[in-house]
């Protein structure tokens, strides 16, 4: 399948999974903790100002769906571990990731991770349930600009010790954007 990111749209919003579209198109679902960078990879992938992102953690409340040239949804979603409203929204994104988990939509999952820093158990744990799903993950390690090789490197090293195999690096320039991009319409078609 081809699919041109430049024809992307804003569809809708919605706060709980039984209200996503009922088109039966594909979905990929963009997952990670606040701020490592979801809502500006979406805009990233597409060039285009279409989901709203912010130095401030927790600015995405809703489950946000872009359709891709008519032919599958992105998912921008909240991330987890916000300081504000911490105790409802974990609880919101457990309960919307296992819901979505059983939806026949779901082709694949983008876990964006910011490896400057060392995982916490949060993360950890995290990490293990989503590999235990059974839904291809596509791992991509963001702001990988803000690395030196140093840096980098003990990043890969700790990406191999969770166990999520490849992973596509990301310092949001084209060349590292296609790579996701292909990724993703492979995991649809
Ligand atoms: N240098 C650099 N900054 C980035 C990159 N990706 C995101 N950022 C910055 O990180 C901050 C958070 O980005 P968002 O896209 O809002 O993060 P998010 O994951 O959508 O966060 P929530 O909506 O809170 O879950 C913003 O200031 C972005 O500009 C990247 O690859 N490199
Ligand atoms: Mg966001």
């Amino acid at each position: 399948m081809k699919a041109d990111f430049r024809k992307t749209d804003f569809v809708t919003s919605c706060t709980r999974v039984a209200d996503h579209p009922k088109d039966g198109l594909p979905a990929v679902l963009l997952l990670g903790r606040t701020n490592v960078g979801k809502s500006t990879m979406i805009n990233a992938l597409t060039g285009k100002k279409l989901a709203f992102s912010s130095k401030k953690a927790g600015k995405t409340k809703l489950l946000n769906y872009f359709l891709v040239d008519s032919k599958f949804y992105l998912v921008d979603t909240p991330g987890y571990g916000s300081t504000s409203y911490a105790t409802m929204n974990t609880i919101f994104f457990a309960g919307m990731v296992e819901e979505y988990a059983k939806e026949k939509s779901l082709k694949s999952i983008v876990l964006l991770l910011d490896l400057r820093r060392e995982p916490g158990e949060d993360d950890k744990k995290f990490i293990r349930y989503l590999s235990g799903l059974g839904i291809p993950l596509i791992t991509v390690l963001t702001k990988v600009d803000q690395m030196n090789q140093s840096a980098l490197h003990k990043a890969k090293t700790m990406v191999t010790s969770l166990g999520v195999g490849d992973v596509l690096l990301s310092d949001l320039r084209e060349a590292s954007l296609q790579k996701i991009r292909s990724a993703i319409v492979t995991s649809v078609a």
